[in-house]
C-alpha cells in the first residue's frame, strides 16, 4: 500500500495530481479535488448548484451535485479513459462546494447564481457546474457571456427548452429562448443534440433530433457540431435526459428513444477542437436512479469536460 492516502479532499496541500483514496471510502468531493473556497491557483473550478424549483415534472435535481460527487469516486488514480492521462498532472482543479440559495425565495436565485459564477470566472479559472435543474444554465450563460461575449450554445438534451418565457419565469424549459432574445447566445452558431420533443419555436438553432442521432455515428455527430460552431466561443450544457432513460433513469423529465451514454461520451471526447469557455451537467435526480446509473453517467460527462480541458492545456 505505497503512496496511499485518504480524505484527499481535505488533507491534500496540492491542487494538482490524482488522489489515491480507496474508491469505496474517503471524503467525497468531485474526483477528490481539494474542497476550498479559495480560487487562488485554480485552473478549473467544479461547483454545485442544488436548485430544482423550476421543474415542470419530477423534482429532485437539487440532489444532483451530491450524487455526482459520490459517483465520481469511481474515478481512481489510474489514467482516465479515454484521455489516458492523469487529468490533474498539470491542471489545478478545486471543488468549490455548492451555491447557497434561499429555498423560500426563488426570485433571488438567478441573480445569486450569476453573481457567484461571475466571481469564480473573474479569477480566470474555467467553471464546470453541476446542477440542479436546467434553469441554472440561464444565469451561468449570462455570467460567461459577460466575460466572453455572445456564445455558441452546444446543448445535449431531449428538450429544446424554448417554451414560453416572459423574461421573469423561473422555468427549466424556457432558458434557451430567453438566451436568444437577450443576445446571450448566437442561435446561428448554436446546436441542440438528442431532441425528442417539439417546442413551439426553434429560435433558429440547429437541431439534431433523437432519431438523427440514432442514425449517425459519434464521429459524424461531433463533426456536425464542430462544423456548426466553428471557432466561436462556446458553452456546453449537458442535460442528462439527452440520454435514453435506459442510461439515465434518474432525471426529472425522461424521454424514450435517446442515445446511450457510450455514444454521447464518445461525442464529447471528440469536441477538443471547440473553444469551450464553460460547461455544465444538469438534471441528475438521484431519487429516481437505480444502482447510480444516472449519477455515473453525469460524473462521466463532467470528467470528460475536464479531460478535454487537460488535453487543451497540454497542446499549448
Ligand atoms: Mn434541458
Amino acid at each position: 500500500m505505497a503512496n496511499k492516502s485518504i480524505d484527499h479532499a481535505f488533507t491534500t496541500r496540492s491542487l494538482t495530481s490524482a488522489a489515491s483514496d480507496p474508491t469505496y471510502a474517503g471524503a467525497l468531493s468531485f474526483m477528490r479535488r481539494k474542497y476550498t473556497k479559495s480560487l487562488k491557483g485554480a485552473d478549473a473550478v467544479v461547483w454545485g448548484i442544488p436548485f430544482d424549483a423550476a421543474v415542470s415534472n419530477r423534482p429532485g435535481a437539487r440532489f444532483g451535485p451530491q450524487a455526482i460527487r459520490r459517483a465520481a469516486a469511481i474515478f481512481d488514480n489510474d489514467p482516465q479513459y479515454p484521455f489516458d492521462r492523469d487529468l490533474f498532472e498539470a491542471m489545478a482543479v478545486i471543488d468549490y462546494g455548492d451555491c447557497l440559495l434561499d429555498y423560500g425565495n426563488h426570485q433571488k436565485t438567478p441573480a445569486t447564481i450569476e453573481r457567484e459564477a461571475s466571481k469564480i470566472l473573474a479569477s480566470g479559472a474555467f467553471l464546470m457546474s453541476m446542477g440542479g435543474d436546467h434553469f441554472v444554465t440561464w444565469p451561468l450563460l449570462k455570467a460567461h457571456a459577460a466575460k466572453h461575449g455572445q456564445l455558441a450554445l452546444v446543448q445535449f438534451d431531449a428538450h429544446q427548452d424554448t417554451w414560453f418565457d416572459d423574461g421573469k419565469r423561473i422555468d427549466h424549459g424556457s432558458f434557451v429562448g430567453r438566451a436568444v432574445r437577450d443576445g446571450v447566445i448566437d442561435p446561428t452558431r448554436s446546436i441542440q443534440v438528442g431532441i425528442r420533443t417539439h417546442a413551439p419555436e426553434d429560435c433558429g438553432i440547429r437541431i439534431l433530433y433523437g432519431y438523427d442521432v440514432e442514425d449517425m455515428s459519434a464521429t459524424q455527430i461531433a463533426a456536425t457540431i464542430a462544423d456548426h460552431v466553428g471557432d466561436a466561443p462556446c458553452y456546453v450544457t449537458f442535460d442528462i435526459d439527452c440520454l435514453d432513460p435506459a442510461f439515465a433513469p434518474g432525471t426529472g423529465t425522461p424521454v424514450a428513444g435517446g442515445p446511450s451514454s457510450a455514444k454521447m461520451l464518445s461525442v464529447l471526447q471528440k469536441l477538443g477542437g471547440l473553444d469551450i469557455k464553460g460547461a455544465d451537467i444538469v438534471e441528475v435526480a438521484p431519487a429516481y436512479d437505480h444502482a447510480d446509473i444516472t449519477a455515473i453517467a453525469g460524473a462521466s460527462v463532467a470528467m470528460h469536460y475536464l479531460g478535454l480541458l487537460a488535453e487543451r492545456r497540454s497542446r499549448r
